[in-house]
C-alpha cells in the first residue's frame, strides 16, 4: 500500500458501522420474541439478525470488531481512519430509558476503542432521541468527556422526526458544542414502510434514502436551521438523492409558502436549497459513483463532499480506487478525501 504522506492525501472514511454484542443480541432477542413491529426493522434485521447466509453471518462478526479484524479489513483497502457510529437503528427501537442507558454504554466502548487505536479511529456519540433532555446531556459528556467527534442519529425514531420541537433539546446541544449531527438512514417509518417491504425496496438499495431524505427536508422546511442557523447536518449516500431536487424544491416550496397552503410549511428566512448548501455536509457511503460525486460538488461545493465506505456494509476495497480515479484536481481530491472531514469533525 502506498503511504499517505507518497499519495498526497490521507483517507479518512466518514460513515463506518459498528455495533456492541449486547445490542445485536437484543435485536435478535426482539425478532425471536415478536413483540416489536417495526417492519423495516423486522425486514432488515431479519436478514441480519437471523440469516445464516454467508453475507449476513459475516457482517454480524465484522460490525461488533474494534480491532484487528476491522484494521486489516482497513489496511487491505487503504483507509487510513474510520470515523465509526452505532450502526442503524442504533437504539431507537428501545424504550428512552434503556435507549438512554445503551447508548451510554456503546459510546463508552466505542471511546475505549479509540484510545487503544487513536491514529485510526474517531468516533460519533449514540444517544436515544425520545429521551431529548438525556440526549443532550450525552452528547456533551460523548464530546467533552469521551472525545466523540459529533453524533450519529439513524432517521426516525418509532415513526417521530426531529422536527418536532420536544427534539430541540438536541439541536442546542449540537450547535453549543459546534458538532455535526449526522443524520443517518433507517428502513421507513411504520406509516411507510408498507408498500417498499414485498420487493425488498426498504432498506439501502431505495427506503433508507427516501426515509432520510424526506428526514432532512422536513427538518428544514419546519425552519430547524432558522432556529439553529449554525447547526450542521451530515447526509450520507451523496445527499439521499436531495441535490437532485434543488431546483424544484426551491420552485414548489415559494409557492407552497406564497399560496399559504399548509400551517406546517411557514416562510423560512432562505431557500430550502440555500439551507443545503449552508448547513449540510454530504458523504458518498457506498455511492463511489463518478457523475454523483461530480453532481454534489457542482450543485453543492466541492469543501462539503467526504468520502465514505459504509464499511462494514459496502467493504469493496475496488470502491477505493474508483474514487482515487476520479477526475479532480490533487487540491479537490486532498479536500474530498481528507481536508473536509478534518474540519468538519476537527480531527
Ligand atoms: C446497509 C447499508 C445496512 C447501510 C446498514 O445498516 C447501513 C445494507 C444496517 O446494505 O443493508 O447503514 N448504509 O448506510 O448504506
Ligand atoms: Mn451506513
Amino acid at each position: 500500500m502506498i503511504d499517505a504522506a507518497t499519495r498526497g492525501y490521507q483517507r479518512i472514511a466518514t460513515e463506518e458501522a459498528w455495533a456492541p454484542t449486547e445490542i445485536l443480541q437484543r435485536y435478535v432477542r426482539l425478532l425471536d420474541e415478536g413483540t416489536h413491529h417495526d417492519p423495516g426493522f423486522q425486514s432488515l434485521w431479519g436478514f441480519f439478525g437471523k440469516s445464516t447466509t454467508q453475507r449476513a453471518r459475516d457482517l454480524y462478526e465484522r460490525l461488533q470488531d474494534l480491532d484487528a479484524r476491522r484494521i486489516a479489513d482497513m489496511d487491505a483497502a487503504g483507509i487510513d481512519r474510520a470515523i465509526l457510529s452505532l450502526t442503524c437503528p442504533g437504539v431507537q427501537l428501545f424504550d428512552p430509558a434503556t435507549a438512554t442507558d445503551l447508548a451510554a454504554a456503546s459510546n463508552d466502548q466505542l471511546a475505549d476503542a479509540i484510545r487503544r487505536h487513536p491514529t485510526r479511529f474517531a468516533g460519533l456519540a449514540a444517544i436515544a432521541p425520545h429521551a431529548p433532555e438525556a440526549a443532550a446531556k450525552e452528547i456533551e459528556r460523548g464530546v467533552n468527556r469521551l472525545g466523540l467527534k459529533g453524533v450519529i442519529v439513524n432517521s426516525h425514531t418509532q415513526g417521530t422526526y426531529l422536527d418536532d420541537e420536544k427534539f430541540y433539546p438536541i439541536f442546542e446541544a449540537c450547535q453549543a458544542l459546534d458538532v455535526p449531527l449526522y443524520l443517518h438512514p433507517n428502513t421507513p417509518s411504520p406509516q411507510m414502510a408498507q408498500p417498499f417491504i414485498p420487493r425488498c425496496l426498504d432498506a439501502a438499495i431505495y427506503g433508507f434514502a427516501v426515509e432520510t431524505g424526506l428526514h432532512a427536508l422536513r427538518l428544514i422546511v419546519a425552519g430547524v436551521f432558522d432556529r439553529f442557523p449554525r447547526l450542521k447536518l451530515v447526509l450520507g449516500h451523496c445527499g439521499e438523492g436531495l441535490p437532485y431536487w434543488l431546483y424544484r424544491i426551491d420552485f414548489m416550496h415559494a409557492g407552497i409558502v406564497a399560496n399559504d397552503r399548509s400551517p406546517g410549511a411557514r416562510p423560512l428566512k432562505k431557500k430550502p436549497s440555500d439551507y443545503l448548501r449552508e448547513n449540510v455536509w454530504y458523504t458518498t457511503s457506498g455511492m463511489p459513483w463518478e457523475p454523483a460525486i461530480t453532481f454534489v460538488q457542482h450543485v453543492i461545493g466541492q469543501d462539503r463532499l467526504m468520502y465514505a465506505m459504509d464499511y462494514p456494509y459496502q467493504y469493496v476495497p475496488e470502491e477505493v480506487a474508483m474514487c482515487d480515479r476520479l477526475p479532480l484536481s490533487p487540491h479537490v481530491k486532498r479536500m474530498f478525501f481528507q481536508e473536509n472531514a478534518e474540519r468538519l469533525f476537527k480531527l
